[in-house]
């Protein structure tokens, strides 16, 4: 049965015009785009988005970064979806992603590291309800 993950194309890789490229990786994984979206999210968003690493060293520069400029969401289906999305994208370092991964081809540092991907299915569902569904999911909808 298809599984459904958010991913996220960050602003480093859109400043690199590298969308094109990481979108024709997604479709010949096999992925079906089945929501997709262009966003500048504000620093309120980014926040929120990332909320549960609130208390991480990391929280105020990655939630500027991303709040810098767009970034594209994406809802991607197919079977084992959140576990293959990680797979193509590489370990969250790019200086220890393995060649062959989008962040090895793509990511600048651990922060500006060109893409997301859900780790887990309650965190996709909630993922893809910030940006996409219901009365909190109203951003740039
Ligand atoms: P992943 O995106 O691989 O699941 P998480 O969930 O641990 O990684 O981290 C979320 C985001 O926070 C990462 N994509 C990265 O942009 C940023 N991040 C993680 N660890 C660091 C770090 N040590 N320094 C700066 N930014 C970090």
């Amino acid at each position: 049965m298809a599984e459904k993950t958010l991913a996220i194309i960050k602003p480093d890789a859109i400043k690199k015009k590298a969308i094109g490229k990481i979108i024709q990786r997604i479709e010949d994984e096999g992925f079906k785009i089945s929501g997709l979206k262009m966003l500048h999210l504000t620093k309120k968003e980014a926040q929120g988005f990332y909320i549960v690493h609130k208390e991480k060293h990391f929280y105020e520069s990655l939630t500027d970064f991303m709040s810098s400029g767009e970034i594209i969401i994406m809802v991607l289906e197919r079977e084992n979806a959140i576990a293959h999305w990680r797979k193509v994208m590489g370990v969250t370092d790019p200086a220890m992603a393995e060649p062959g991964t989008l962040r090895h081809f793509f990511g600048l540092s651990i922060e500006r590291n060109a893409v997301h991907g859900s780790d887990a299915p309650p965190t996709a569902e909630l993922e893809i309800n910030y940006f996409f569904n219901g009365p909190n999911g109203v951003i740039g909808s």
